[in-house]
């Protein structure tokens, strides 16, 4: 039996839903989602395996077009990467997203020998009309092999494009072990979680200033059942911003541990022990040993 593999690229802007569409493709939840942009800041692989099949999906980072940090120099370059080895590019955009010519991305998009899939997303957001004009405008800047008008979040067409995708995925061996979905561990996607709710709780800059780190994640057993115990540092870039995370008599950092827990019990579907700290590391966004060791090396 022939087997196929390849790698699927999601690009685009910040917040146009590319994590939604990874999850959705996946049938379920790999890479978190929030209505703030700048939500995902890494590059994540999630494994889509058949017996016939490998396709390696990579979330990236929404490209930000004016990096204030050296985090958000990795960040792009996370999100750069991603022409570098796809088999298939799905470009993410959706009615009100805007490009200039000259914008990196579309160049790289033009050069790419990758088969390229144009997405329009979030078509649920009405205006039916202008998406017609818009896939056309789209399809005149650029050779797009496959065009889709889907909403991510409904769920709508996105199997349409699954179909596309293994129509031309080439024939090769699997990338990562069959069982294997993510190239990421479970501590990850604990702070990953966190991360979630912090960016759900909190307002302003306070969730774009905060990194978790998982130092501790041990499983035990509690009266026959698995218990996982996490213990999490909440790294801020300032002490007026430690403050705000623990709240007064420490209200908003206890919601944001029984919100985590829940989110994580749900995801490895065990009971969960979280212990939440908080750390102030001045200015790490741009501190490149900070940064290196939250993983954030190009
Ligand atoms: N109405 C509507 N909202 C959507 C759709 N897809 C995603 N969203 C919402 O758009 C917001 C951003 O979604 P994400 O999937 O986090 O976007 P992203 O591109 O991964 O964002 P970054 O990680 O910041 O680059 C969330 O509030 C989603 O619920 C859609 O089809 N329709
Ligand atoms: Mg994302």
């Amino acid at each position: 039996m022939s087997h196929k593999s390849g790698f699927v690229n999601i690009i685009g802007h910040p917040n146009i839903g590319k994590s939604t569409l990874v999850n959705a493709l996946m049938g379920e939840k790999m890479s978190i989602i929030t209505s703030k942009p700048q939500t995902t800041r890494h590059r994540i692989h999630a494994m889509l395996n058949e017996e016939d099949y490998q396709i390696v999906f990579s979330d990236t980072p929404g490209i930000i077009e004016d990096p204030k940090y050296k985090m958000h120099k990795a960040m792009n370059s996370f999100a750069q990467s991603s022409f570098e080895d796809a088999d298939v590019l799905l470009f993410m955009t959706d009615q009100y997203d805007n490009y200039d010519d000259d914008d990196i991305t579309i160049k790289r998009l033009k050069s790419s020998k990758a088969q390229k899939f144009l997405v329009i997303n979030k078509i649920d957001l009405g205006q039916q009309d202008k998406l017609i004009q818009l896939a056309e405008e789209w399809k005149a800047k650029i050779a797009f092999d496959k065009i889709f008008l889907i909403s991510a979040k409904e769920n709508h067409g996105v199997q349409d494009i699954l179909k596309s995708i293994l129509e031309v995925l080439p024939e090769g061996p699997a990338y990562y072990p069959k069982d294997q979905t993510s190239d990421r561990n479970m501590r990850f996607f604990a702070a990953e979680m966190i991360r979630e709710k912090v960016l759900k709780l909190y307002k302003k800059e306070i969730p774009y200033a905060v990194e978790i780190v998982v130092e501790r994640y041990i499983e035990r057993e509690k009266e026959g059942k698995p218990l996982i115990e996490i213990g999490a540092i909440i790294f801020v870039s300032r002490k007026t911003h430690k403050a705000i995370i623990i709240g007064k008599d420490g209200s908003a950092i206890k919601k944001l541990g029984i919100e985590a827990r829940k989110e994580i019990q749900r995801f490895i579907q065990a009971k969960v022990f979280l212990e939440l700290y908080v750390k102030v590391k001045e200015d790490w966004r741009n501190n490149d040993q900070m940064l290196k060791s939250f993983g954030y090396e190009s």
